[in-house]
């Protein structure tokens, strides 16, 4: 049986990825790479390969030590730490998407996985239920790298053949793990402040509404999207992706439902000027019409689940910390 490999596993997503394919596929046919050692113990109980994915010589010798059947490439840096440092966001994330999709070129992997994300889109999109073609007037160089690794997707795919599959991600919230440089990071950092019992000081206003998703919904889709016949996916960019949009101040709301003593105040910072250039809603209508996406988890089952396995991990460390 060929193996599949995820490169960034030590990140947000890859944690959850590693786990949804080590539980689908089995430990052994899971190999995890990352510039840094996850600090997951169950991602490790796959293979670790230490890899820099901005080297080709690298990633090939990776490539050439396993018959791969997909490879997810998650490595990026995203939208607000990429502000900070542009080159090297564009660098990283554009050398990594191409060495991998040489490697599939070269015939050393059969499928292809390449997150894009709703930073695609910018001031003259429209605001509300994107359409899956719309305008891509990224502000960001996360943005940018996005959009041109959507035409670098399209561009293999049409040229060599290459299988490779996107999603447009909205923001991911989940439990095993912190995002790391997003915009939509508050929506999570806002669950350990609120299972603290600390006030939280969110950057962006009460009003910015964003698309946002369970990171588990996510995970499906990924899986869904890698198990679609070829011929049923139409859209070799990247697919608009859905489930739920609120604000900060909507989401301050449904946690207060649950901890009546959460606070939260707004200092909005340089990202909510990405913020304000993403739009609130997206249209996934081509998902669900080419290999059947649909969403299971809306905005209070996300707060109930959030809330009590952030609960849980900060307990278990506690735990740790006193033995
Ligand atoms: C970010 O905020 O940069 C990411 C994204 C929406 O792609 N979460």
């Amino acid at each position: 049986m060929k193996k599949h490999l995820v490169i960034g596993a030590a990140g947000q997503l890859g944690v959850e990825l590693v786990l949804a394919l080590q539980a689908k596929y089995g430990t052994d046919q899971v190999v995890v790479a990352d510039i840094r050692t996850p600090s997951d113990p169950a991602v490790l109980n796959s293979p670790f390969v230490h890899l820099d994915a901005t080297d080709l010589d690298a990633m090939q010798a990776v490539f050439q030590g396993g018959a791969y059947a997909a490879v997810y490439h998650l490595a990026a840096m995203l939208s607000a730490v990429g502000e900070k440092r542009p080159l090297a966001a564009w660098d990283l994330n554009m050398a990594s998407l191409l060495n991998v999709l040489e490697c599939a070129r070269e015939g050393l992997v059969e499928r292809v996985f390449w997150p894009s994300s709703i930073a695609v889109f910018g001031p003259a999109t429209p605001k509300h239920d994107v359409p899956q073609e719309a305008p891509l007037d990224p502000t960001t160089v996360y943005g940018i790298s996005k959009v041109a690794g959507e035409g670098w997707c399209r561009y293999y795919h049409a040229q060599y053949g290459v299988d490779v599959r996107s999603l447009r991600y909205p923001g991911l919230l989940g439990h095993r793990s912190l995002p790391g440089g997003g915009t939509t990071d508050y929506a999570v950092d806002i669950f350990l402040s609120a299972v603290r019992g600390e006030r939280y000081t969110s950057f962006l206003g009460p009003d910015s509404a964003l698309p946002m998703m369970f990171i588990e919904d996510a995970v499906r889709a990924t899986l869904e999207l890698m198990d679609a016949e070829a011929e049923a996916v139409h859209i070799r960019t990247s697919y608009n992706l859905a489930a739920m949009t609120f604000t900060p101040a909507e989401l301050a709301a449904a946690i207060r439902e649950r901890v009546p003593s959460f606070e939260i105040e707004y200092a909005p910072d340089s990202r909510q000027a990405i913020a304000d250039s993403w739009p609130a809603s997206i249209d996934d209508q081509a998902a669900r019409r080419d290999w059947g996406w649909h969403h299971a988890v809306n905005i209070g089952e996300l707060v109930d689940v959030m809330l009590e396995a952030w609960e849980q991990r900060l307990a278990t460390s506690a735990a740790r910390s006193a033995q």
